[in-house]
């Protein structure tokens, strides 16, 4: 087992400065870190690898192209998909959710069907399903959230019915922290024949995910969040709802075959690959996916809810905090207000102190108007963060609330 000091050894932005204070990292939720093995599998790659993938005979390419698509196998095992074609690359969660609106929206939704998601949805498992419910004029029905922030299962249950098409929920709120029972809430959706769209962009990094036994129909997650590189993250499919979905982009790579009159698609996964891919980010992320592997979901969880155990009974402690999002199962992650004071002043006065947290509504404009609130301050943790850094945290919140009140 690594102690905490090599594990951070392996971060090289851990041991920066910023503000001239030691930097305290607990932004995780928005983007993690990566790894020296990720940045350097990224460097080896245009150094020694680089050329365009599925394109060539010669060498190289074939090189590049065993490389990145060795990243899908590794997806593949990383959440028990059944089939490595199952998983598409994308660019990240949002063209994952935008890619399953538009195709399955394309072939599943007709005028009067339904849409479910719910009032803790990021803004991407919003937008796109509202366009595809304006476009198609289907409905959109979202499931409420209790005082705690968890998922209103009483009212989710009178919501479903045979008009349902498609349920797409979050599995972790990135505002809440709330881990949804999504293996539950996808049976109920299956009792009536509707799809079910797990949103994994919290979850891929931080819990271990089997997406055959939670058995959703598509599942979506970002690299960036899974101490990868950004500009990468994949969808997965159950292949019997991708082959009956058109397209999503048309161009090079998603085709067998095109005459002027007519083009015949390629197979799964590469219908929905179109143009060429970003192969260095793709390499990255399996460096990304070996290390987690290595390092065990497992022990990552468990790191992580230490933190999360620590902090809370540390912030508890203090004057004025209110807990935003208060489920029985969270992630390791804290969203919180300061009576009396705003969270932008927070996160400013932190920041100087060398804390990152992040500030607003998180792009969950709906949950901060549920709890009619501006925004909340949000410090999330990865497992290469340690109880000395809550510890500084607290003292510093302590004075930057002495200072604004
Ligand atoms: N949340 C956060 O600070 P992209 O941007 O495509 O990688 O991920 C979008 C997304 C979708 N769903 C959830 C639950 C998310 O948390 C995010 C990204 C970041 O909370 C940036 S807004």
């Amino acid at each position: 087992m690594m102690s905490k000091e090599e594990i951070r050894s392996e971060f090289p932005i851990l041991s920066r400065e910023v503000n001239a204070k030691p930097l305290v990292y607990f932004d995780n939720a928005a983007s993690s870190q990566r790894p020296l093995k990720v940045i350097d599998a990224i460097s080896d790659y245009y150094k020694f690898s680089h050329s365009n993938v599925h394109r060539g005979v010669h060498s190289l390419s074939q090189e590049a192209t065993n490389l990145f698509e060795a990243t899908r196998a590794k997806l593949q095992k990383l959440i028990n998909a059944k089939e490595e074609h199952e998983i598409i690359y994308t660019q990240g969660t949002t063209e994952g959710i935008n890619l399953v609106a538009n195709s399955f929206g394309e072939a599943f939704i007709n005028e009067g069907d339904e849409i479910v998601i719910s009032n803790m949805e990021h803004h991407s498992n919003i937008v796109p399903w509202q366009m595809l419910a304006e476009k198609k004029k289907a409905i959109l029905k979202v499931i409420p959230i209790d005082e705690r922030g968890q998922l209103d299962i009483e009212t989710y249950k009178n919501i479903l019915s045979e008009r349902t098409k498609i349920v797409a929920l979050v599995h972790i709120s990135n505002a809440l922290g709330t881990i949804n029972p999504v293996k539950e809430l996808a049976s109920l959706a299956h009792e009536y024949g509707a799809a079910f769209l797990v949103d994994g962009a919290q979850s891929a990094p931080h819990i271990a995910v089997d997406v055959q036994d939670i058995d959703c129909d598509f599942y979506v997650a970002s690299g960036h969040k899974m101490f990868g590189p950004t500009g990468v993250g994949f969808l997965y499919g159950k292949e019997e709802y991708l082959n009956k979905m058109p397209p999503f982009m048309g161009g090079g790579e998603m085709i067998s075959h095109v005459t002027m009159a007519k083009t015949e698609y390629n197979v799964l996964p590469f219908k929905f690959e179109a143009g060429t891919p970003n192969i260095a980010g793709f390499v990255g992320f399996g460096a990304a996916i070996d290390y987690i592997e290595d390092l065990g979901l497992d022990f990552i969880e468990k790191e992580e809810q230490e933190l999360l155990a620590y902090a809370e009974s540390k912030m508890k402690g203090l004057e004025g905090i209110r807990f935003i999002g208060t489920a029985e199962k969270k992630a390791s992650l804290i969203s919180f207000l300061v009576d009396g004071t705003h969270p932008y002043d927070i996160g400013t006065l932190l920041d100087q102190m060398g804390i990152a947290v992040r500030t607003g509504h998180h792009c969950t404009e709906p949950i901060m108007d549920r709890y009619d609130i501006p925004g909340t301050v949000r410090a999330s943790f990865a497992f290469y963060n340690t109880k000395e850094e809550i510890d500084y945290f607290i003292e510093c919140l302590k004075k930057v609330s002495s200072m604004l009140l």
